[in-house]
């Protein structure tokens, strides 16, 4: 499991941890012999939305599976850009590196945005939003196949900041997060942004080309 920080990040902490104990049990009876333990239920929270039954072991695997895709940040080391940046160290970049001390701050206004490229369409459950103390108080979330033309799929008008969990169930390569109302004086500042859902891709890894081989040494005559 990802380290986090555990004021803001121990509901996310919580949640993955049974998301995680409940992949265990289902696949623990998956693997238990031929027994069709019937009954045997692992339910957990909103993080997941994880209903593990055994009934069979392929049903059984196929459910793990759908549980640790939906358990998925497929937002994390993505290409995320934004309105503004309070600074060099505040960039959009900072909202989706994976590191819970590090964030982006937008400038002093109320209408900013920060949007980040999943590489390629994904299927969203949900969003986690880990604030510093400069949070949003209303904006929407927005998804976009070609990152101009965007729908909404969930409205947050009395926001509070913490860490916040936004049901956005929707699809599309782009996720948007458009800003109208600030919590504060600040702007808006996000330790990690978090996208839950399945698919996207990751960018392309950095992969240099092989030198060229050396020249053969010079013979001596
Ligand atoms: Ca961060």
């Amino acid at each position: 499991m990802r380290t986090r920080r555990t004021n803001r990040g121990a509901v996310v902490v919580a949640a993955t941890a049974l998301a995680a104990a409940a992949s265990a049990v289902a696949l623990a009876l998956a693997t238990s012999a031929n027994a069709t333990p019937q009954g045997a239920l692992a339910h957990v929270g909103h993080a997941g939305h994880v209903m593990a039954q055994a009934d069979t072991s392929a049903q059984n695997a196929a459910l793990v599976v759908a549980a640790d895709a939906q358990a998925t940040d497929i937002a994390q080391g993505k290409t995320a850009s934004a309105s503004s940046a309070e600074g060099d160290d505040y960039v959009a970049s900072k909202a989706v590196d994976g590191d819970g001390s590090t964030r982006w701050a937008s400038q002093q206004s109320d209408d900013q945005w920060i949007k980040v490229d999943l590489g390629s369409t994904a299927t969203i459950d949900h969003l986690v939003i880990d604030w510093e103390a400069a949070y949003g108080k209303a904006f929407t979330v927005q998804t976009s196949d070609d990152g101009s033309a965007w729908t909404t799929v969930a409205t947050v008008t009395n926001g509070s900041g913490g860490n916040q969990t936004v049901a956005a169930p929707g699809s599309g390569r782009y996720v948007r997060l458009a800003f109208t109302q600030r919590g504060t004086g600040y702007g808006y500042s996000i330790f990690s942004l978090h996208v839950f859902g399945t698919g996207g891709t990751d960018p392309a890894p950095y992969n240099p080309r092989p030198l060229p081989e050396a020249p053969p040494a010079p013979t001596r005559r």
